[in-house]
């Protein structure tokens, strides 16, 4: 299939793997590429020089294009952005802040830019920046979340700017894939869905608790300190929730979900990790290899878009 973004990106499906922190390893991108979508290692909150390992064993496993989401909050920004321009990186995705700082040296190295925006004027700002096209998400996202739905923010963002525009959030089908691109998407971001790809590195109990989870099975903490964060609903959530309810410092908060992703994607724990996803969650039923999914998807989209 044929659109701005896979010719942008030189890819053969407009399908974009979310930069999902401890998540999206080299190994998913690797795959994700290697299946024809745009894999994307998400640097997180790891330091420049693991960063740039990442990126050295992904080249090892494809010749595709990938690319690198520079989760804006880590202390090491300066420093993994400067990486990315030394490592020959295709494509720079961004989250959780506003990339502006970057977006001269980024385009001056010819990397193709493309930031998430949770709104209309972010998207705008953007696109006087300089970037190639924007990721716009909803809050059905996992992870760290704005306050728009897919459903009214992608239509929005499109009629705003004149760069592609990506949908991101409750997207894990081809009925999703199908919705997107009525609403005048070019491409779709998928997170919870390669959360389980067989090539996913994420810890097997993880895993079962993303296939497991129902519709209403998340939860949006931390909401009262402006950084909501989107959840499978466990031990972790009921507690900070409490806590916050209480009033409680940010400080003690952060004492709590400090690690907490780690726990949960390597350690496997369930009950105290924070178990990321998004409110799709309820429609992945099972473990599938990257290129399985991408092709089922495809499929299905290709019957309902014609
Ligand atoms: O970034 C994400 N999702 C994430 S980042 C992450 S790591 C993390 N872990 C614990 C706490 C916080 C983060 C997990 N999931 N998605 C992209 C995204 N960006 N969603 C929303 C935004 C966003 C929000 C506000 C982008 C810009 C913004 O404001 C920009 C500004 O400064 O004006």
């Amino acid at each position: 299939m044929k659109t701005k973004i896979t010719e942008l990106l030189g890819i053969e499906y407009p399908i974009i793997q979310g930069g999902m922190a401890w998540v999206a390893d080299y190994h998913l991108a690797a795959a994700v590429s290697e299946a024809g979508g745009l894999g994307i290692i998400g640097a997180g909150g790891a330091p420049a020089s693991f960063v740039r390992e990442q990126i050295q064993k992904a080249k090892e496993m494809t010749d595709k294009p990938f690319g690198v989401n520079v989760m804006l909050m880590n202390p090491e920004a300066d420093q993994i952005a400067q990486v990315i321009v030394e490592e020959g990186v295709k494509v720079v995705t961004t989250g959780a802040g506003n990339p502006g700082k970057y977006m001269a040296m980024w385009k001056e190295a010819g990397i193709k830019v493309i930031p998430v925006v949770a709104s209309v004027g972010l998207a705008k700002m953007m696109e006087r920046a300089g970037a190639d096209a924007v990721i716009a998400e909803g809050t059905e996202s996992g992870g760290h979340i704005g306050a728009a739905t897919t459903m009214t923010l992608v239509p929005q963002v499109v009629d705003a700017v004149s760069i592609p525009v990506i949908a991101a959030g409750g997207i894990a089908d081809g009925r999703g894939f199908a919705a997107a691109m009525m609403l005048g998407a070019e491409a779709v971001q998928m997170g919870t869905r390669f959360v389980v790809a067989k090539e996913s590195i994420v810890h097997e109990n993880y895993k079962k608790k993303v296939i497991a989870a129902k519709d209403i099975d998340s939860e949006v903490t931390g909401m009262t300190h402006g950084h909501p964060v989107r959840q499978i609903r466990n031990n972790m959530t009921r507690e900070y929730l409490k806590l916050e309810k209480e009033g409680a410092p940010f400080e003690e908060l952060e004492h709590l979900t400090l690690g907490a992703l780690r726990k949960a994607v390597v350690e496997g724990d369930v009950v105290n990790g924070t178990l990321m996803a998004g409110q799709i969650a309820g429609l992945v039923k099972q473990e599938q290899t990257c290129a399985e999914m991408i092709q089922e998807i495809m499929e299905q989209a290709g019957k309902l878009l014609k």
